[in-house]
């Protein structure tokens, strides 16, 4: 159970202990970061979970409970007191699961554990799109025209929609991720197309309140990421092209994006820093802007790091989780905004255990063989072993694939040699569609925005093939066969960890006694 002496100590004070909320890649991703810094890491499951990547990889591990996320991950106070019991010093939420949840994020704090993210505040402040926009607008911030507060009724709908011009959008104003839109084409929709988003904001977010803005037909989604310490400083570190989505969820980002340049860049990067600034960040953060015919716009802010970090950290050389930590420990930034050099070019392919051409459906079960691809310039973050499940209790995505290159062309061919390689055995994956888009003109001209998915590929998701089926098959069977002579053993639960988990009497777990 020790772990060895890292290289390099980080001039820690106060944080020696990690407790990781999250499972799968992202969890991961930072058990990865806690080690490089010499930080013990301590891993909570679902049992679900017990034989996940995460747990093996950690220095402790503690059962939470049952596989739904509400009687596991989502379980705020339980998450605190295993905290306290295994002695760590920090939660590292990740992304999804109380990532962006001011609540925890204060119930850390008053608990004297350090939460390493934003203060509750500035989480509070941008999950209230309307309070957001108003904040971005005192910034001098661009954001799309529209209102800074919740519409009254749909008469105030109408009167301010004929001023911005049609179509509008209507937006919910606890929304994000696409719930309680409206697209509105003309006068005579507007007042059923208010109450939907109403009705579906209120169904969805438990808050009908919605807000109108002018509609853009064609923006790509160009994001900024930030890193503030608590000592003042901010910094961007680049952008991420992430336009690849399908229903709001993305497929493949690249960084750096081919339709800025380097004034562009420098403009929505210092957009992005006074925005950071207005709502008091710390610790790591993205400004999602719209841009659109050399315009951009603030769209949202996400007050987390995200799944696409890595292109980030590979055009930047920064690690974004140390970063996270350094800066979560009082540690001032080590360097300003004219020290951050940008080269070379990231891009990352989402793996997800679906069937893309069955309408995206995920796809769940064991992973029968797990070959990921490997060699220069590529960098795999996984969240599963050969032998683990994919479960139908969280999202499906497995990896993370990315890769690097000196431009964007070589970033690219590595991208299809990596799917070519990579091979997943039991369960269906988006590496036929993520070929797809390799190889289609407009992804390799950069000619795209938020609607290519839809426009290119959902009437082609049949032609999505598989050509190298056979060859795949014989590679598979050679593997396995050397992998029951050689490895059985990986199948077996990890026995140094089964006995950490904290004796919490009288715990209540979904309204259970435990
Ligand atoms: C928009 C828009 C066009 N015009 N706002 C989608 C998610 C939600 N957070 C905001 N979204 C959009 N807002 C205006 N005024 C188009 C979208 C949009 C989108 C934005 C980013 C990435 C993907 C998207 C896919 C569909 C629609």
């Amino acid at each position: 159970m020790t772990k060895p002496k890292p290289w390099r100590a980080l001039k820690i004070k106060k944080i020696k202990k990690i407790l990781i909320a999250n499972r799968g890649e992202i969890a991961v991703r930072v058990i990865r970061g806690c080690h490089d810094l010499g930080l013990t890491s301590v891993a909570v499951y679902s049992e679900a979970d017990q034989l996940s990547l995460h747990v093996r990889l950690a220095d402790e591990a503690y059962l939470l409970g049952p596989s739904p996320s509400k009687e596991s991950y989502l379980l705020q106070e339980k998450i605190i007191a295993v905290a306290k019991q295994a002695n760590a010093d920090a939660i590292h939420p990740g992304y999804g699961f109380l990532a962006e949840n001011a609540g925890f994020a204060q119930k850390v704090s008053d608990a004297g554990l350090i939460f390493i993210g934003p203060p509750a505040s500035a989480i509070e402040l941008m999950g209230d799109k309307t309070a957001a926009r108003q904040c971005m607008k005192k910034a001098k911030v661009p954001i799309v025209p529209g209102t800074e507060s919740a519409l009254s009724g749909p008469e105030e709908a109408l009167t301010v929609s004929k001023t911005l011009g049609y179509p509008v959008l209507l937006k919910a104003s606890a929304g994000g991720g696409g719930k309680g839109m409206r697209v509105v084409k003309s006068e005579k929709e507007i007042e059923a197309a208010f109450r939907a988003a109403s009705s579906e904001a209120e169904s969805a977010f438990g808050d009908g309140r919605v807000y109108v803005e002018k509609y853009l037909a064609e923006p790509r989604h160009i994001e900024f990421q930030i890193l503030a310490d608590n000592h003042g400083n901010v910094v961007h570190l680049g952008e991420r092209e992430c336009s690849i989505q399908r229903r709001h969820q993305k497929v493949i980002e690249e960084s750096p994006s081919v339709v800025l340049d380097k004034k562009l860049r420098a403009q929505m990067g210092e957009a992005a820093v006074n925005a950071a600034k207005a709502c008091g960040y710390q610790n790591a953060g993205t400004i999602e802007f719209m841009f659109e015919n050399g315009g951009f716009y603030f769209l949202e802010m996400n007050t987390r790091l995200q799944v696409e970090h890595p292109v980030t950290e590979l055009v930047t050389g920064i690690d974004l989780v140390k970063e996270q930590i350094r800066v979560a420990n009082g540690e001032k930034l080590g360097y300003s905004q004219k020290d951050i050099r940008f080269s070379g070019h990231a891009i990352e392919c989402r793996i997800y255990a679906e069937d893309s051409a069955n309408n995206f459906m995920p796809s769940i079960g064991k992973i029968d063989f797990l070959q990921p691809a490997a060699g220069p310039g590529i960098r795999d973050d996984g969240g599963y072993y050969q032998g683990s499940e994919v479960s139908m209790f969280y999202d499906s995505l497995i990896s993370k694939l990315v890769t690097f290159g000196k431009d964007r062309e070589e970033a690219i061919a590595r991208m299809k040699r990596a799917l070519s390689e990579y091979l997943i055995q039991g369960v269906e994956t988006s590496i036929p569609f993520c070929k797809m888009v390799m190889q289609h003109e407009k992804f390799i001209n950069g000619d795209f925005d938020t609607h290519f998915v839809e426009k290119e590929f959902l009437n082609h998701l049949d032609e999505l093939s598989t050509p190298s089926k056979e060859e795949e098959k014989i590679a598979v069977i050679a593997a396995t066969l050397f992998h029951h002579t050689n490895n059985s053993k990986q199948l077996k639960p990890v026995n140094n960890k089964s006995n950490n988990t904290p004796k919490i009497s009288n715990w209540k777990v979904a309204g259970r006694r435990r």
